[in-house]
């Protein structure tokens, strides 16, 4: 038989074979037996080299023809084999859109359940919610409210500064300050908001929480209107009568300024091991807003007096759900958050 026989014969076979493919497996063992390594064509191709030169040009064109006929069909067959495909896995696949489908709902971060909560409350006794940036200015941070440049206070935080000179909030105090530019007083706000500060980590302290600012500017405000409010705060929140104790705490910006504890609510105020047996919890620093601050800010202080509060709001979720760790927060674990 002549070599043209030879491929005609082939040709014959490769259709056969090709129309019979049922899948891209069998396209692939086609390829193979034909223009593999060790296919019938190749070896074909291969001998052209030994022969005369005149059959080398008939031998070669029809090989070379039957070479391009093969890729041609094998490419058809492989778009129709993956077409085929397709078809059956959309229609393995289709979604009924009359049929009830049960969705996954997202939920809100307990953070801000329990900030939501606080600005309802506080909303209700007249507070108006408040925003400002994380990033902050070093002037609205701590210079506009009392801190000066070599004061040790400004120690008492470690700051995470940014390249240009500004820095990520250390407290929502900043909001103060720029509620103090921004209102004219008589107000009041509540400004929950992000806090950063440079620390080691561990159970009650993260580097990145969140606090709650409280601000009321108004005329002849006394210690006696800011127990009120946070009595009456902290009452509607624990949905319990709830009893406070000033002690005396240091901030720049309050003259004078507290450290407010409430009466142990796992035991009364008995003793027990969550308030290492002292009847009493630190909850949040506050105090009367200091003169300078206030003047530093265009306020009239013959006129006005104010109080103002930092509450940190990661520990009274905490407090709330009973969370032993507060990098659970931030951590983005779903077994944590799946809880809520
Ligand atoms: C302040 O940040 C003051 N700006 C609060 C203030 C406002 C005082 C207005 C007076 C008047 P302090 O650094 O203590 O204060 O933080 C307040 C609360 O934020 C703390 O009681 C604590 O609950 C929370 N807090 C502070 N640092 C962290 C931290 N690293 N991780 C979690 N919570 C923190």
């Amino acid at each position: 038989m002549s070599l043209i026989q030879e491929i005609e014969l082939l040709q014959a076979e490769a259709s056969g074979e090709i129309l019979s493919a049922r899948s891209l497996a069998d396209l692939d063992l086609v390829r193979g037996k034909f223009l593999g390594k060790k296919g019938q064509l190749t070896a074909i191709l291969q001998s052209l080299k030994v022969l005369p030169p005149e059959e080398k040009r008939t031998v070669g064109q029809k090989a070379n023809e039957f070479r391009a006929e093969l890729e041609g069909q094998l490419l058809k067959i492989r778009e129709e084999i993956e077409d085929r495909e397709l078809q059956s896995k959309l229609s393995s696949h289709s979604i009924d859109a009359l049929q009830p489908r049960q969705l996954e709902t997202g939920r809100l971060h307990p953070i801000s359940r329990v900030q939501y909560e606080v600005e309802d409350i506080f909303t209700s006794m007249g507070f108006s919610i408040m925003d400002g940036p994380e990033v902050e200015t070093d002037e609205n941070n701590f210079g506009a409210l009392n801190f000066s440049d070599d004061h040790p206070a400004r120690d008492m935080q470690d700051t995470v500064w940014t390249e240009d000179g500004n820095l990520l909030r250390t407290h929502t105090s900043s909001i103060q300050v720029r509620a103090m530019r921004i209102l004219k007083p008589p107000f009041r706000i509540i400004a929950p908001g992000r806090c950063f500060r440079y620390e080691e980590t561990d159970a009650s302290h993260d580097n990145t929480f969140y606090q709650a600012e409280g601000m009321l500017v108004d005329r002849d405000v006394s210690v006696a209107h800011l127990i009120h409010v946070m009595k009456t705060f902290l009452s509607a929140f624990f949905e319990k009568e709830v009893r406070v104790r000033l002690r005396p705490g240091y901030f720049p910006f309050v003259e004078p300024g507290f450290e407010l504890d409430i009466n142990c609510l796992t035991c009364a105020g008995k003793g027990c091991p969550v308030c290492k047996h002292s009847g009493w919890l630190e909850l949040l620093p506050c105090g009367l807003v200091h003169p300078n601050v206030l003047k530093k800010s265009g306020i009239d202080t013959k006129i006005f007096s104010g109080f103002a509060f930092g509450m940190g709001l990661s520990r009274l979720v905490m407090m709330r759900y009973g969370i032993e760790d507060i990098r659970h927060f931030m951590s983005g674990n779903l077994r944590f958050l799946n809880q809520f």
